[in-house]
């Protein structure tokens, strides 16, 4: 039997439970890209403000093209279990915020109801580095395929929010970029500059685009997690559970276009600039990942936590975040980073989560600008070799060429035709382009 809003009243009194009347509240949040990630981070806060009496924030997902996880959710109300692993112990819980979720590929007009519902406050995304559509150079694609990207939604259900005269909305980018929340902006802007100038006026009147920094580890769900979830959950079957680890950050910049949950009395922390906390995020944990990921699979690890223990490689770990990435954040007064660089090799070593280097392994010509070359750029300019991250981009042009089996980028079939040489700036120049500062910032600057 699957998981389900009548089954959960029978659940071992241990897995706590939306406590709140779940078909009553509203969906003041559509969230595109509703993946493992969104349900173990963003869900979760929002579940929370719930518990604790907050009302009609439900969350409508949106996955742009597979219907996997609305076969998933769907079936089950929306309802899906939360697993916290850390060593041999796992919490479980229920997560009732998600309401319902809606393929775009296939059902594009209730998409762009969503968007366009009054009770809608919020809209959100994880649509990964990918689904940005950006440009080597951090400029909008010119053309996009069918236009079935993020931005026809937003452009179709804004126009329906203005005609009928709606307050504009909060649209919240949690996906790991630089500066996430300017970089949607803009390029929604020029998405509508191009295609409705007029509506791209009143978005930027009427629609606030906060920067966030999101952490939390999130590995892919794999058979076995389902059913050890199962389990747990006296035989009911969660097809959407997730797996997760205890740590977890949001900050958000507070910047909003009318109501938010108060995410703050849950943990998230709202501040006036985000941008500290999303560089030290994505120049020493994400920085760190992509490098135990090409340099662990090259050594023939599966795991961040076999990687991440490999005498070889450990000293390779410690000098990227210590020596190459955390001096060149400027920290925030409440800002440690050395705490936070000696927790993040801790959760790294967590060997419950079983955490594929494949995963991270993924679209590389998508995350190492922000994760890597920015902190080469720094150093560079004080004269300071990074011989860490050097290292980790010699294992990716490896990775490129097809060490580690095909490879999983959407620049895949431009990158296997690259001719690359023993010299990682002239590869980075062939890959990111000449322009060596528009490919180091993400803004072109
Ligand atoms: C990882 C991230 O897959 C990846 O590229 O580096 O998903 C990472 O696990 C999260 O950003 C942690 O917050």
């Amino acid at each position: 039997m699957r998981l389900s809003p009548g089954a959960i009243a029978g659940l071992p009194a241990g897995i706590s439970r939306p406590a709140y009347d779940r078909i009553r509240q509203k969906a003041g949040i559509v969230h595109f890209g509703i993946g493992a990630f969104h349900r173990a981070h963003q869900a979760v806060y929002t579940d929370d403000a719930m518990n604790a009496g907050a009302r009609d924030w439900g969350i409508t997902g949106v996955s742009l093209r597979s219907a996997a996880v609305a076969e998933q959710l769907n079936p089950q109300a929306g309802l899906y279990s939360m697993g916290v692993r850390s060593g041999d112990r796992t919490t479980m819980r229920v997560i009732g915020a998600v309401q319902k979720v809606l393929v775009a590929s296939r059902d594009a007009a209730a998409v762009i109801a969503a968007v366009a519902a009054p009770q809608t406050h919020i809209i959100s995304f994880t649509i990964t580095e990918k689904g940005y559509c950006r440009r080597a150079d951090g400029s909008i694609e010119p053309a996009l395929a069918n236009d079935a990207s993020v931005y026809r939604f937003l452009r179709d259900g804004l126009a329906q929010r203005r005609k009928r005269g709606l307050p504009g909305a909060t649209l919240l980018s949690c996906d790991n970029l630089a500066r996430n929340g300017a970089q949607l902006q803009r390029l929604l802007g020029e998405y509508l500059d191009r295609h409705d100038p007029a509506l791209g006026d009143w978005v930027a009147a009427h629609c606030t685009f906060p920067s966030s920094m999101v952490d939390r580890i999130v590995p892919a769900t794999t058979p076995a997690d389902l059913d050890a979830a199962q389990a747990a959950l006296d035989g009911l079957r969660d097809a959407a559970h997730v797996v997760t680890e205890p740590f977890s950050q949001w900050v958000i910049e507070n910047r909003f276009a009318g109501p938010r949950p108060r995410w703050e009395d849950h943990r998230a922390e709202l501040v006036t600039d985000v941008a500290p906390y999303e560089t030290a995020k994505l120049r020493m944990l994400n920085g760190a990942h992509s490098a135990l990921a090409y340099i662990g699979l090259r050594a023939g690890h599966d795991f961040v936590h076999q990687a991440v223990m490999d005498p070889q490689i450990r000293p390779i770990i410690e000098w990227l975040i210590r020596v190459e990435a955390a001096p060149s954040i400027a920290a925030a007064p409440a800002q440690d980073l050395t705490a936070y660089a000696d927790a993040l090799l801790t959760r790294f070593e967590n060997s419950a989560l079983d955490h594929r280097l494949m995963q991270i392994a993924m679209d590389g010509s998508q995350k190492i600008p922000q994760r890597w070359l920015e902190t080469l750029a720094w150093n560079r300019a004080i004269g300071r070799e990074c011989p860490a991250i050097i290292a980790g981009l010699m294992a990716w042009f490896a990775h490129i060429k097809g060490a580690n089996g095909p490879l999983d980028d959407p620049r895949a079939a431009e990158l296997a035709q690259l001719r690359l040489d023993d010299d990682p700036v002239e590869n980075i120049a062939a890959v990111f382009g000449r322009a060596g500062a528009a490919s180091l910032h993400p803004d072109g600057k």
